[in-house]
């Protein structure tokens, strides 16, 4: 860390500088390169869609010779065009599977979600022998070191959202991948809600509940009367209008250790205020429009307009605020945010 002073580089200095470099070693006076500054940034479905769309025809998907494991379309901060990341933490991607197509069953440390956007109910994803049909809104974890396939036996494309703490594990070097080896997909040996049955407010008795992440699936017709019905009570944040974690369904806690998500709705031309804290946010717009203002400093933020399924990104310690545009209808936005590893590791500051 540089602590503000600059030393005037005496021709002793010099060559005190040149000798500790030659040894790998550096005076605390000395400046470092400091985090490139991110970037608010907004990604419209549009364009984002027509490219996922463009990939279906050109990029082939599976096991095959000259195929990709994955097809998803990759959200890029532009402060982070080399590293190909969304944030200093997370991936968010958009991934398309046809009518037909599988993808491969693997497993990785990075921990993983779908939120998803196109579907039909029919294509599904299967984390540890459990099949996850997968319908608009439902939001299915994968946590680190789950093995997960991806089939779409419907006759229409499937989209959702990729989310991944890859960034993350990437800095810690904890990136490990494996295929599964025994054949494109594991078997299912467990039907869809198994997981979430069994974690229910009404469960078998759960011996040593840890916050490690379970497979686990938020159904979205669960998600909405929540939403809605906390709504009517008036349960509304200054900051962020209605907003709904989803938590670990033992513990309370976090999504998961690494990744946490949540859900907000903005009532027919409701304005928040403004608040920063750490942790940086991708969003995906379910429905509505509106502009979210973004600024590294109090004054003259940046405008980000979305609408329905437009993706944006607000970085760390930046004000920001939302505005329903729309008079008659809610807007509804679902979130991913880093927040968890602030908290855990007491890095956590808000300022409203
Ligand atoms: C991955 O394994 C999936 O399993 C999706 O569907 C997106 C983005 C980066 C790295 C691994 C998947 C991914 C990914």
């Amino acid at each position: 860390m540089n602590d503000g002073h600059s030393l005037v580089e005496t021709p002793e200095l010099a060559a005190l500088h040149r000798r500790l470099a030659e040894y790998s070693l550096g005076g605390h006076w000395q400046s470092r390169e400091k985090n490139p500054e991110l970037v608010a940034h907004v990604w419209p479905w549009s364009v984002i869609y027509s490219c996922l769309m463009e990939s279906g025809d050109v990029v082939k998907l599976g096991g095959i010779d000259d195929a990709a494991k994955r097809r998803t379309v990759q959200l890029v901060n532009p402060s982070l065009t080399n590293k190909k990341a969304t944030s200093r933490t997370l991936q968010m991607s958009i991934q398309l599977v046809k009518a037909g197509e599988r993808a491969e069953c693997h497993r990785h440390t990075a921990a993983a979600l779908r939120f998803v956007v196109e579907a039909d109910g029919t294509a599904y994803t299967n984390v540890e022998g459990e099949q996850m049909l997968m319908e608009p809104g439902d939001l299915v974890l994968t946590p680190n070191w789950t093995w997960h396939d991806h089939f779409n036996p419907g006759d229409k494309n499937v989209v959702w959202l990729d989310v991944l703490d890859i960034h993350l594990s990437n800095h810690l070097d904890a990136v490990f991948q494996e295929n599964y080896g025994e054949g494109p997909a594991q078997p299912i040996v467990k039907s869809d809600g198994y997981c979430k049955q069994r974690l229910s407010a009404i469960r078998p008795r759960v011996k040593n509940a840890s916050n490690a992440a379970l497979p686990y699936t938020y159904k979205w017709r669960d998600t909405l009367r929540a939403l809605q019905d906390i709504d009517g009570a008036g349960g509304n944040d200054p900051h962020d209008g209605v907003l709904l974690e989803y938590v670990h369904p033992l513990t309370g806690g976090p999504t998961m250790p690494t990744i946490g998500c949540w859900v907000q709705w903005l009532r027919p031309g409701e304005t928040t205020k403004p608040h920063r804290h750490t942790s940086s946010t991708i969003y995906h717009v379910v429905e509505g429009e509106g502009i979210t203002t973004v600024s590294p400093k109090k004054t003259a933020g940046k405008e980000l307009g979305w609408r329905s399924r437009d993706c944006f990104f607000v970085p760390s310690w930046n004000w920001h605020q939302f505005q329903n545009t729309s008079k008659k209808d809610p807007a509804i936005i679902f979130s991913v945010t880093d927040r968890p590893v602030l908290e855990s590791l007491g890095l956590f500051r808000e300022e409203a």
